[in-house]
């Protein structure tokens, strides 16, 4: 199986960091949950605990009810032991896999309920920003929610629809949708918004910024909007999109995407940071100020 040209998550085409040279046919290996050492466990623990701080202020309390189940507070989990867990709540198992895999691969684990989880953990120096997902970002950010029953269906659901999109060719109008409201989508609360996404609660900065931030615009979710809205890769959002329930995402899922990307395909997209007149806004945002 080849890796060339693995352009996922909007990266180019960087060499990846994981080896390859192990995987089975639908890109998974084993763990070697054996092999990491004790420092990489230290390291997950410090990570562990900074992104644990903030949990109570900015993150939704399915979050919080997920990962507290998981058991993964002493050091790099056991896949197979957190699958048994995962798998009674919502029938979900993990996969191991050396990093990024093909978006075809992706959709079809997750089409059959499995999430794959990359098994290398980031370096000390990386503690703050990495390129790729690591096991840190893909089991603490992702893995809680597959715990919520909603979300658990949603994945699944989206495993599905980006298999027929890949038939439409439509790939990046789905993309976004993981991108905005997987990796960095809010939630309305009734003690206010809070996060849910994977990208901003692995991450000590942007699980504040999403949240406390003037700077971004938080928009109510509705799927053609997010689909037509460009993202950005190497910076914190200039939009967050705000779902009112989790149901909410799940529902617009499970339609027929067909008309809407014939639809999708006529219209103009959206920059990151554009608001517009039919948008439900909950803040406006003054703009990212970058330092000069
Ligand atoms: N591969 N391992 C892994 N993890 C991801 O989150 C992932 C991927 N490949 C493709 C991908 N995500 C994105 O392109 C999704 O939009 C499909
Ligand atoms: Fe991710």
């Amino acid at each position: 199986m080849s890796t060339e040209g693995l352009n996922t998550e909007g990266k180019t085409d960087t060499p990846l960091r994981g080896d390859y040279s192990r995987m089975r046919e639908d890109y998974t290996i084993d763990q070697g949950w054996e092999s990491y050492t004790e420092a990489e466990h230290a390291l997950w623990r410090q990570l562990f605990t900074r992104q644990s701080k903030l949990l109570q202020r900015y993150a939704a309390p399915e979050f919080i009810a997920g990962i507290g189940k998981l058991d993964a507070v002493d050091g790099v989990p056991h896949f197979g032991r957190a699958s048994e867990i995962l798998s009674k709540a919502t029938g979900w198992t993990l996969v191991a896999v050396p990093g990024l895999i093909p978006e075809d691969v992706f959709f079809t684990h997750l089409s059959e309920r499995r999430f794959p989880v990359t098994n290398w953990l980031r370096k000390p120096e990386e503690m703050d920003y990495l390129v790729e997902p690591d096991v840190f970002h893909d089991f603490f950010g992702h893995v809680p929610l597959l715990m919520h029953p909603v979300f658990a269906d949603y994945m699944q659901a989206y495993g599905k629809g980006g298999l027929r999109a890949m038939k439409f060719g439509t790939l990046e109008n789905l993309a976004r949708l993981y991108w905005y409201m997987v990796e960095f989508g809010l939630i309305n609360t009734k003690d206010g918004i809070r996060a849910y996404g994977a990208g901003m609660l692995s991450s000590a900065g942007e699980s504040q910024y999403c949240i406390d931030s003037d700077e971004p615009n938080r928009i109510g979710f509705d799927l053609e909007r997010v689909m037509r809205t460009r993202y950005r890769i190497d910076d914190y959002q200039a939009t967050y999109f705000v779902l009112d329930s989790y149901e909410q995402l799940f529902d617009a899922t499970s339609q027929d995407f067909a008309p809407i990307y014939e639809r999708l395909k006529a219209l103009p997209e959206f920059a990151p940071d554009e608001v517009l007149p039919t948008d439900k806004v909950f803040t406006r945002g003054k703009g990212r100020q970058r330092a000069a």
